[in-house]
């Protein structure tokens, strides 16, 4: 039996948790195309015959703004421990730039093997894919680059297994049905909050934080809080028709989830400054 940790680093929205989300057949981490969409440390659990890889996803890396992002950082700085190796996440499709090089840097730093995965490589051009490994493999002294597609799942195979490679023989840590270390609670506001990142954008993505009251046989009591009455406003939408958007695309994964029919109460509520609040920030978990 191999078995260990790889932590998954990269700048926001270079697709981390799409690839996570891959490498282990399963949705174990919110995806969207807002930056910032993952906000604490989240196991993606592989199981095979002889092996256990769990994937370490991570928030993207940033400067801190707030007490939020001070959290989210402090996640990453403190997640490389006790890791067998990196996983570095590229996007293939921006430009490769000053926020991988910092990336970049630190993950060099620790002593463990970096696998570079470049993703995003689909409906890219050959010429444009190969300009691209050749920028990414001057990052640093990598122990193998592969060109992925986290969408489609071109090259994920290939991936999964030069991460079994870096495993030392070991225990299972996490019992073979487990796919994530989140509670059960939070993995289901975690897919109410996807949706309501996938429905809004500028501002407000950021501001949204998602909590299940209680989970009563089929009902699910969960409220979505915003920090200003004019973000309510767009949340709740037109005779609540955004809130109703939100509860619909939220309600078949949560039935997947919990393998049953749900009914999902939702309730927009506004809590100032809460990105501020190291009060309301422990107790989302964050
Ligand atoms: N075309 C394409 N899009 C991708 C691929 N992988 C991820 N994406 C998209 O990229 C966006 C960001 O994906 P995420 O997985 O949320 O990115 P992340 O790095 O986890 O982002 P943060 O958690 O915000 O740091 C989403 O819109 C994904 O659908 C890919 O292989 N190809
Ligand atoms: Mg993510």
């Amino acid at each position: 039996m191999r078995s260990g940790f790889v932590a998954v680093a990269g700048r926001p929205n270079v697709g981390k948790s799409t690839l996570v989300n891959a490498l282990c057949g399963g949705k174990v981490a919110i995806v969207s195309d807002k930056p910032q969409t993952t906000r604490q440390r989240i196991f993606g659990i592989a199981n095979g015959d002889d092996h256990q890889l769990v994937l370490v996803d991570l928030p993207g890396f940033q400067r801190p703004r707030d007490a939020l992002t001070e959290r989210m950082q402090r996640t990453v700085d403190t997640s490389f421990e006790d890791v067998e190796g990196v996983l570095l996440v590229l996007s293939a499709r921006e430009r490769i730039g000053a926020g991988d090089r910092f990336v970049a840097h630190r993950v060099f730093s620790l002593g463990v093997p970096v696998v570079i995965a470049l993703n995003k490589v689909d409906r890219l051009k050959p010429g444009h894919i190969a300009t691209q490994m050749t920028t990414a493999a001057r990052l640093g002294d990598f122990h193998a680059l592969h060109p992925v597609s986290a969408k489609t799942g071109d090259g994920i195979a290939e991936l999964r297994d030069e991460l079994l490679q870096l495993l030392p023989a070991g225990p299972a840590y996490f019992p073979p049905e487990q796919r994530t270390n989140l509670p059960l609670e939070l993995q289901l506001a975690e897919l109410i909050r996807e949706k309501a990142l996938q429905l809004t954008r500028e501002e407000v993505p950021h501001a949204i934080s998602v909590e299940v009251d209680e989970v009563r046989g089929s009902v699910v009591h969960a409220s979505l809080a915003v920090e200003t009455e004019s973000q309510k406003q767009i949340l709740v939408g037109r005779g609540g028709s955004m809130v109703k958007e939100i509860g619909t695309r939220a309600r078949p994964e949560l039935e997947l989830l919990l393998g049953h029919p749900v009914y999902l109460e939702l309730l927009v509520k506004v809590r100032p400054r809460w990105r501020r609040d190291e009060a309301t920030l422990e107790r989302l978990g964050l």
